[in-house]
């Protein structure tokens, strides 16, 4: 299998850590394709011209890191990270959404920090950390969710605090959300963060 991906996105890191977890990591060789640039040949491959994108054994592109994630899920012969059970499959899916909502928060603000000040949209980028700090809130008030088996929701969850550190190193998470900051210390060690974490 080939992965198209960048090693700083959250989104292509997701599929990285399912596939460490999922001991796939070895039948997956990477390609960094140019982005932005619809007359590329990574655009004829995968016609959303976005990464993550995995070019399958059977030379099938699978796109959108969810879809990918759940199609490695399919080939791991070990703990499942969508679960089957369908309670905590949805428990599983409601933590992925909410933690994706965090990576997607943060890629908006890190964009619109990117624009001469003058373009800025303040209030666009206000109201994305809210919606990062709503829902820590919400997990922290609902530890049960961080607390269920290891799943694809704590992979998401893994990466989108990983971005708030690295983007965001001067808001302090973790003093409202001391549980969430002592699941993540713990995530954070496993070998599938510390093996594709990138600067
Ligand atoms: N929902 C998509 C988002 C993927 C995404 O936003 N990828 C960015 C890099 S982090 C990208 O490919 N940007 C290139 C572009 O917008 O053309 C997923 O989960 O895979």
């Amino acid at each position: 299998m080939k992965l198209y991906f960048k090693p700083t996105s959250p989104y292509a890191r997701k599929v990285r850590v399912v596939a460490v977890e999922a001991g796939l990591i070895d039948r997956i060789t990477t390609e960094e394709p140019p982005l932005r640039d619809a007359s590329t040949e990574f655009w004829r491959v995968n016609p959303t011209g976005m990464i993550p994108a995995l070019m399958t054994d059977d030379g099938d592109v699978v796109v959108e890191s969810n879809v990918i994630c759940e199609y490695l899920d399919t080939l791991n012969k070990g703990h499942k990270l969508f679960p089957g059970q369908p309670v905590l499959r949805w428990r599983a899916l409601k933590l992925n959404a909410l933690a994706d909502t965090v990576i997607g928060a943060h890629v908006t603000r890190v964009r619109e920090g990117w624009r001469p000040e003058a373009s800025r949209d303040t209030k666009m980028i206000e109201l994305e950390r809210s919606r990062v700090v709503s829902v820590l809130d919400a997990l922290e008030a609902d530890e049960g969710l961080i607390n269920d088996p290891l799943n694809i929701g704590h992979v998401t969850l893994g990466c989108a605090l990983s971005v708030s550190d690295r983007r965001f190193p001067k808001e302090d998470w973790r003093s409202a959300h001391p549980k969430l900051a002592s699941w993540y210390k713990t995530f954070n060690a496993r070998e599938s963060m510390t093996s594709t974490y990138a600067e």
